[in-house]
């Protein structure tokens, strides 16, 4: 949303203002103003004209709606239905965008990690957020945390039971369904990142997902898509300008650490006890031989039988 119909949004807001001072305040025309205004009712705002306008009710969902009352660095992308928001994300890299959020209400070839298919039914919370931080790529892990700690916060914030699973999953209840999944993808020189793109998928409806998957009305009956990706975004900032606080919040939130694991790595597998999450997100696993560091894998949870 360009700058002038932001300053609309936020003046009527919570007042009514007339054209004429509408016009005054932000220094632009009438017609000027009267333009914004069609553009923003078209975007699915109401806006009321008697006495002033006035802003009376914000749309469900969509960029602008998104954007509306978001204190939180990014622009929105927004699109009804995407191959994949990652991959969107990357064609934004390619035309040197950053502190983009693409989101899309459904997306029709959804990945997880080694190009696994992830299924995004419309409806679900489906985003990538693209920024250039000032990091070194071997670093770059710790945003993935970043988002893993952040989803789990706000679904936390909703009365939703989530916990993390190394290194990416938010896991929810005693049976660690899964809520959510990140994929972080990055281009970068030797000593540091050009972009990264964090791509985050939210189960919002339990239906349609496979069989060891949750949403957030399973266990939430209030959810606000909008107020849950503000929230998000307005989290997942924060903590990536403070690793060291994203770092002692995933530990707070994780399921791994003390459990019995076994964890399979291109060149192996790895069975022992999960100890602790080293910066920028390594696993260290207590085994016969010793502790052992993980940096990326498949992690699985051994329950004793
Ligand atoms: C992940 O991979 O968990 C990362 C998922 C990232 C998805 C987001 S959505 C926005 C952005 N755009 C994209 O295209 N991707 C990102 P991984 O740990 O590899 O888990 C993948 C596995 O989870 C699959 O092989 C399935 O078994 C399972 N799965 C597929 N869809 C799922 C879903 N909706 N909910 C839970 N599990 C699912």
């Amino acid at each position: 949303m360009n700058e002038t119909r932001r300053a609309v949004l936020a003046a009527i807001a919570d007042e009514a203002v007339s054209g004429p001072d509408l016009a005054a305040r932000l220094d632009v025309s009438r017609a000027a103003v009267w333009k914004h205004i069609e553009a923003l009712r078209e975007a699915g705002f109401t806006i009321e004209s008697d006495g002033g306008y006035r802003l009376v009710a914000v749309p469900d969902y969509g960029g602008p709606a998104i954007e509306f009352g978001l204190d939180a660095p990014f622009t929105i992308d927004y699109h009804d239905s995407l191959p994949s928001t990652n991959a969107r994300a990357r064609e934004l890299a390619a035309e040197d965008e950053t502190d983009v959020a693409v989101v899309a209400n459904e997306q029709t070839g959804g990945r997880g990690r080694l190009d696994r298919a992830w299924r995004s039914p419309p409806g679900g919370i489906w985003l990538s957020v693209l920024c250039r931080p000032d990091l070194p790529p071997a670093h770059a892990p710790v945003l993935t945390l970043a988002a893993a700690v952040a989803v789990t916060e706000i679904a936390r914030e909703h009365g939703v039971e989530a916990g993390i699973k190394w290194p990416n999953d938010v896991l929810v209840g005693d049976e660690e369904t899964k809520l959510a999944g990140i994929l972080t993808e990055m281009e970068g020189e030797a000593d540091r990142v050009s972009w990264v793109v964090v791509g985050i998928g939210i189960n919002v409806d339990p239906a349609g997902l496979p069989e060891d998957a949750t949403g957030l009305r399973a266990h939430a009956t209030d959810v606000d898509r909008r107020a849950f990706v503000q929230d998000l975004l307005e989290r997942f900032a924060a903590l990536r300008a403070d690793p060291e606080e994203a770092l002692a919040a995933w530990r707070e939130h994780a399921l791994t650490l003390g459990q019995r694991v076994r964890v399979s790595t291109g060149d192996g597998t790895i069975v022992g006890t999960a100890r602790d999450v080293e910066f920028p997100g390594t696993l260290v696993v207590a085994t016969d031989n010793g502790p052992v560091r993980v940096h990326a894998g498949d992690c699985e949870h051994l329950r004793p039988a």
